[in-house]
């Protein structure tokens, strides 16, 4: 049996990924729908061999007869669509921030916290987790399970298409600009010029001077691993990569464990894979985990600053298992658990 599945922000850099690990995974689709702006409106995207017409989705008045909703178009478009899918019985899975918060909206990682799907039912919403996040709890999850997490010190080093196509775009023109000795133009999409650059800006600063991204990995983690007790002090940060965030993980645990005990725990951890020999200097790397779906992890070593504690560098595709990947997984944890 296969389901009529409709993505919103199809056009997208998460939104055309959808489309390609839908197809990777072969998820039981029978019928698709595209949405878009009207900017895109009769753009056509191919899935499976086959060629679909974007549609614009403010003409759209009924979404009924749709089983599941992939939504990437933005918050303000998940906020004003998502009730309005959910009211016509579709199932929404929301990529943006706007109702991973809400407590009536499961908030998933299907390697952390799958049995919160059954929260779903009285929204039909159910939110992906901030790219950040998800590649740090399923790095933490082993760790918290074996030795519990008193905190975490986390700084990020965040791909450009993190923050979409357009800024893509910018970071190729900004450098092209530089190589051919032109001035580089000035910046749209990310806060300041991102080529030759690391820019603690990503989101808006908030009332404590911690940006918005940066409480998105306290908030998400602590409702992903149920545990208001975990302290998260985040410094999120832009550079000039395209793909895969990377982060610099410090955490006191409650309990001793050794490099050599994480090292064991975090192989046997789904979605892990550990690269770490600094003998042969192997550690994950940015442009090794593009197009990949797991969490890559390594410099696993003992905290010099936390006692007991643990540090480490952690790296995904943001564009995958940050945002896609981890989408369709929660897509396939609803149809294994027959809620769609
Ligand atoms: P993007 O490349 O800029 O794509 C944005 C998509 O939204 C396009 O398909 C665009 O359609 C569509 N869109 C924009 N305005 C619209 C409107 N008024 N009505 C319908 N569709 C509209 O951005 P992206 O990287 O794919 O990210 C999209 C969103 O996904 C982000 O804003 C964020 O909320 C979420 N996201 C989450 C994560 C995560 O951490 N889990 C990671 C990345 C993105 P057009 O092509 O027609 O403009
Ligand atoms: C809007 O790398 C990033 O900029 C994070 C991804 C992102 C988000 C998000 O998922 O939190 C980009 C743009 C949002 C959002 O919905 O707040």
């Amino acid at each position: 049996m296969g389901y009529k599945v409709a993505i919103v922000g199809a056009t997208g850099e998460v939104g055309r990924t959808f489309l390609k690990v839908l197809e990777e995974r072969d998820f039981p689709v029978d019928e698709l729908v595209l949405f878009a702006s009207e900017r895109s409106e009769g753009k056509r995207l191919s899935f499976k061999g086959k060629e679909y017409e974007v549609k614009a989705l403010n003409k759209q008045t009924s979404f009924r007869g749709i089983d599941i909703a992939l939504f990437s178009a933005g918050g303000s478009i998940s906020k004003e669509y998502a009730p309005k899918f959910a009211r016509d019985g579709v199932v929404v899975v929301d990529n943006s921030s706007a109702w991973r918060m809400d407590p009536e909206v499961p908030l998933i990682v299907p390697e952390v916290n799958p049995e919160d799907i059954y929260m779903f039912k009285n929204k039909r919403i159910i939110a992906n987790p901030n790219c950040s996040t998800i590649q740090m709890v399923v790095a933490l999850k082993p760790i918290y399970d074996y030795a519990g997490i008193n905190r975490v010190v986390v700084a990020t080093y965040q791909s450009v298409s993190g923050a979409g196509a357009k800024a893509i775009r910018e970071l190729e023109e900004q450098t092209k600009a530089w190589c051919e000795g032109r001035p580089i133009p000035e910046p749209k999409y990310i806060a300041k010029q991102i080529a030759f650059n690391a820019v603690p800006h990503i989101d808006v600063f908030m009332e404590n001077d911690y940006t918005r991204e940066e409480l998105k990995m306290l908030n998400e983690t602590r409702k992903i691993m149920h545990d208001e007790n975990i302290k998260v002090s985040a410094t999120a940060v832009r550079v000039p990569v395209f793909y895969s965030h990377s982060e610099a993980v410090h955490i006191e645990t409650k309990r001793e464990i050794s490099p050599e005990k994480a090292r064991e725990v975090l192989s046997k951890a789904p979605g892990v894979v550990v690269i770490d020999d600094p003998s042969k200097s192997e550690y994950p790397l940015a442009i090794d985990a593009q197009g990949r779906d797991e969490v890559f992890v390594g410099r696993i070593r003992k905290d010099l600053a936390f006692e007991p504690g643990l540090a480490m560098w952690v790296v995904a595709d943001n564009i995958r298992k940050g945002a896609a990947t981890n989408t369709v997984q929660i897509a396939e944890l609803l149809v294994k658990e027959g809620l769609v």
